[in-house]
């Protein structure tokens, strides 16, 4: 039986009655997709997803690819190699990608409802597939020579990598000491060693392109201190003809030099990745190619990070959601005890553990969480669709498509950082709870969840990382235009009436989070303002931007739920058949989360408040 549960319905619910991508399927770019091919598309990844990606979600768990240091290879399991094959037979992938280089034009929407299936069951394999996605990164930063690399890459389905981490380059990218040194044909030669690389060997695929970061010495403009100074280099595994693609026989001096061992997804290999080392392999040069013949790497590596970001998010709230149904299936059949309001009676009858109101209470959490976040995935994806749809028309220039670009920057930490934090602590706290000490055993998927999803708090970026990115970045250098717009949507959902009257208090418990979500960042404003004067006070701004992030990720959440109550309670107006209970549940989970999150802002408000700099001041020797 798979592992993998989905929840099909709630994601339709998303995409057509919430979001209504219908309109823009069948046209335009979309032309290819309409809204009867995005459905089929849906059910049948939805089927691939449970029956031949989870397939193997186990036995990657408990048999990982070893690393052998005589070869520096790292074979995965046949069964997990079984259901990459199946994925990039079924050849969904191409609908992430720019058809110049072999994709079928879809709408991100489209693309991330597909993406939390695959991520859910199995993301390992999504991972080692992104070749193609990263090739659609080498063309549209690429020149001529890099645009059919792209097209190789593609038509080739070779693996792809993203090299920023170094042993002392971890979050501070920019203390990257690996160096570029040009060649008299074009080529680089580079140096260094690269950490925690992941899906960088393994024998799934002929070759791997390498999407490097590494600073050039002595070339006059180009290789300063800091991020600036990076340039991105493809740097192939094994050489090819950069015209047909065929490989040379010749082997690039890069290879893996370890394989860590890991608390989870171990099947996804994280490699140490040896540049130009002399005594490692055959001691060749270790070759790349600049992309695009310009010094732009930091800006260009964020293309891949904003999509690994997004990624990562999406991974770690489908692992919740999938939890969350496990869950839920445990506690049906699970009997223990008498209801509560019979526990006086020792002889009253034994109960599923669904009818205990702490079981309840969490699974309507767990509901709650993973249905929200699932609506704030697809919600910042509906931004990149207008970007995308601008990006067509050529009219990035226009105010609307600004505006979604920036959105959907101002969402993603809210994806990543939040989507990342809720959804690992909940799946420990909540979803593997729920099985009591079952849950602590390998015959259940929760212990394996917990472990995989632990790493969507530290990889692209660490939550603080996210939380500081919100603030400084997407809040303070946009000037608050999108948090504007977005609190701005927010409000307008306020003033209106919809949901019959039923959506009352919660209207009202929104509108207070709201605005206790506005004065934190009023006040941290004023903090970063008065630092002018006093720089010490920018610790206090530090202190408090996690604490924002998830702030606001719950007034974001709390809204995408109400706005869907809204809907719900419009279906139950009419004749929802056997969509009654599903309705229901969404309307209860809006409900259930405002009820029980929103007022929590208030406190966080408070505690922001009152922040001094006693933990700054206080000696380390203290701690
Ligand atoms: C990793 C991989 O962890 C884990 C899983 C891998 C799985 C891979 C497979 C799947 C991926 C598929 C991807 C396919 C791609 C498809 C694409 C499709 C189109 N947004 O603030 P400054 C830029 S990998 C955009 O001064 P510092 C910007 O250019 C390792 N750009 O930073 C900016 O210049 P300007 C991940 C941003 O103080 C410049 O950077 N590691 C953003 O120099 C400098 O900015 C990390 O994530 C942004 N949000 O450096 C590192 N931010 O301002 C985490 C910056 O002029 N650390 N830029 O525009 C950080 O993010 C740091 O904050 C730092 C600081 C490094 C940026
Ligand atoms: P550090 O940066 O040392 O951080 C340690 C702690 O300090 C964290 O809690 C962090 O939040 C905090 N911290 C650090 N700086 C600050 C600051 N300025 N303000 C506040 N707090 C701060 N990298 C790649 O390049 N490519 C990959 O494919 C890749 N895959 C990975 C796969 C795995 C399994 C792992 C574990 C890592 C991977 N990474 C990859 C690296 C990953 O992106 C980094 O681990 C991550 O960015 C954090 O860097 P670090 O581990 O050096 O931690």
């Amino acid at each position: 039986m798979s592992h993998y549960k989905s929840n099909l319905r709630d994601i339709e619910f998303n995409l057509f009655e919430v979001l209504g991508i219908d309109s823009i399927l069948g046209t335009g770019p979309f032309a290819e997709v309409d809204g009867e091919t995005a459905r089929a598309i849906l059910g049948e990844v939805e089927r691939l997803a449970r029956e031949d990606l989870a397939e193997s979600y186990v036995d990657g768990d408990r048999n990982p690819p070893v690393f052998d240091p005589a070869t520096n290879l790292a074979p995965v399991p046949a069964s997990f190699k079984k259901s990459y094959d199946a994925y990039m037979a079924s050849e969904y992938w191409r609908l992430q990608i720019p058809e110049s280089i072999g994709g079928t034009p879809a709408p991100p929407t489209l693309n991330w409802a597909l993406g939390e299936m695959v991520l859910g069951a199995n993301a390992p394999i999504w991972m080692y597939a992104a070749g193609p996605s990263f090739a659609s990164v080498v063309d549209r930063n690429g020149n001529e020579r890099d645009q059919r690399i792209a097209q190789i890459m593609v038509e080739k389905n070779w693996g792809a990598t993203m090299v920023l981490t170094e042993p002392d380059a971890g979050s501070d990218v920019g203390a990257g000491r690996s160096k570029a040194t040009p060649n008299e044909d074009g080529s680089w030669n580079i140096e260094g060693v690269k950490r925690f690389i992941t899906s960088a060997e393994s024998d799934l695929q002929d070759n791997i392109m390498h999407l490097t970061l590494a600073r050039p010495v002595g070339v006059e403009g180009a290789g300063g201190p800091g991020t600036k100074g990076l340039s991105l280099f493809l740097v192939p595994k094994y050489h090819f003809d950069h015209e047909t693609g065929e490989l040379t026989g010749e082997r690039n001096g890069v290879y893996v030099t370890n394989v860590e061992h890991k608390m989870g997804i171990k099947v996804s290999n994280t490699c140490e990745l040896t540049f130009g080392d002399p005594s490692v392999g055959g001691g060749e040069p270790a070759k790349g190619w600049l992309l695009g013949e310009v010094h732009n790497g930091i800006a260009q590596m964020f293309q891949v990070i904003e999509n690994a970001r997004m990624m990562v998010g999406t991974k770690a709230i489908a692992t919740l959601s999938t939890g969350y149904l496990n869950a839920l299936e445990y506690a049906k059949e699970r009997v223990q005890g008498s209801d509560l309001s019979q526990a006086a009676d020792k002889t009253a009858p034994r109960v599923t553990i669904t009818h205990h109101p702490d079981v309840r209470r969490s699974l309507m959490t767990q509901k709650a969480f993973a249905e929200a976040m699932r609506a704030l995935v697809l919600y910042t994806a509906s931004y990149q669709d207008t970007v995308y749809l601008a990006e067509h028309a050529g009219t990035t220039d226009t105010e609307e498509a600004k505006l979604a670009a920036a959105v959907n920057d101002l969402l993603l930490p809210i994806v990543k950082g939040y989507g990342s934090e809720r959804s690992w602590v909940l799946l420990g706290t909540e979803s593997l709870q729920t099985l009591g000490g079952s849950g602590f055993l390998q015959e259940y998927p929760l212990e394996q969840y917990v472990r995989d999803a632990k790493i969507d708090t530290l990889y692209e970026g660490t939550t603080a990382i996210q939380g500081q990115d919100f603030f400084f970045r997407k809040i303070v250098k946009d000037q608050g235009k999108a948090l504007g717009h977005l609190a701005g949507e927010i409000q307008k959902f306020l003033d209106a009436e919809g949901g019959n009257g039923r959506l009352k208090v919660e209207r009202g418990l929104l509108a207070q989070a709201l605005e206790d979500a506005n004065a934190m960042v009023g006040l941290m404003i004023n903090d970063l303002m008065s630092a002018q004067d006093e720089i010490r006070n920018i610790y206090k701004v530090g202190l408090n931007t996690s604490r924002l992030l998830m702030a606001l990720g719950d007034v974001v959440c709390g809204w995408l739920l109400l706005r869907q109550a809204e809907v719900a309670l419009e279906k139950l107006g009419g004749e929802p058949g056997k969509d009654r209970a599903f309705y229901e549940g969404k309307v209860a989970a809006a409900q259930f989360f405002a009820q029980t999150n929103l007022p929590r802002i208030s406190a966080e408000l408070a505690i922001a408040q009152a922040t001094d700099l006693s933990v700054m001041d206080l000696d380390e020797s203290a701690f």
